[in-house]
């Protein structure tokens, strides 16, 4: 796995969203479409802190979605809620369902970027993986660096998948993942979350049937969760901190 991203401007652009990965496969082991004989699910997670005050969109999605409407690219009520906490744009848990069946193998591309907050430690629930030979269930990553850990799934549910740095969960770096029986059958629509405003449609996020997958929402689109998000963070820090 390689990571690319824009160099025009490396800061402003990757806060953008111009990252990617490249999924490079063996001589041998590929399959027509290159990915590798031997593994039946490939997912593709980022993990990142995007700071959309530093994206070259931000007046424009101040224009678009703030309310009321603002141009004050300068307010310093943006410093702390523009920054929204996500697993490949997505917060909370509002990624449509990523779904694999047990005893499949399954491959994650694991990716970090951003800046000195983005020491990550994405960690599975329900299930372990093998990264470079030992098998746990949390990995560490850098900005600019990634990890590719193999699971097979014993266990069925829908379980929890998030980075382990305590504000980042509070922040809502969470998603879950679904595994389904080993009889279930997989039709291509198996999310039952609802599609983020201006997100990508139902069964594009890392669904069955589709067998590689890296959901991204529009800068914009994570512009609004993140301002739903931080009534949702103060209501709960309220809750578990009584007096502040
Ligand atoms: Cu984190």
């Amino acid at each position: 796995m390689w990571m690319y991203h824009s160099h025009t401007n490396e800061v402003f652009d990757t806060n953008a969203g111009l990252i990617g990965p490249m999924l490079i496969t063996a001589r041998g082991m590929a399959r027509p479409d290159g990915s590798p004989k031997d593994v039946d699910r490939e997912l593709v997670t980022l993990f990142s802190i995007t700071n959309e005050n530093e994206s070259p969109y931000l007046q424009e999605n101040l224009k678009r979605f703030a309310k009321p409407a603002s141009s004050q690219q300068n307010d310093q009520r943006l410093a702390g809620i523009n920054e929204p906490h996500g697993v490949n744009g997505y917060i909370f848990g509002n990624e449509p369902m990523i779904t694999m069946r047990k005893g499949q193998h399954v491959r994650w591309y694991v990716m970090s970027m951003g800046s000195e907050t983005d020491l990550h430690t994405p960690h599975w629930h329900g299930n372990d993986v093998v990264v470079g030979g030992m098998r746990m269930d949390t990995v560490g990553v850098l900005p600019g660096t990634m990890a590719v850990a193999d699971m097979v799934p014993d266990n069925v549910g829908i379980w929890l998948y998030h980075c382990h740095v305590n504000d980042h969960i509070l922040a809502g770096m969470i998603t879950r993942y679904r595994v389904v029986s080993d009889t279930t059958a997989l039709d291509g629509s198996a999310t039952t979350m609802p599609v983020p405003v201006g997100g990508v449609p139902a069964g594009e996020g890392g669904v069955a049937g589709s067998r590689s997958s890296f959901p991204v929402v529009p800068a914009v689109a994570v512009v609004a969760m993140a301002l739903v998000s931080r009534s949702m963070i103060a209501r709960r820090r309220r809750a578990l901190l009584p007096g502040r």
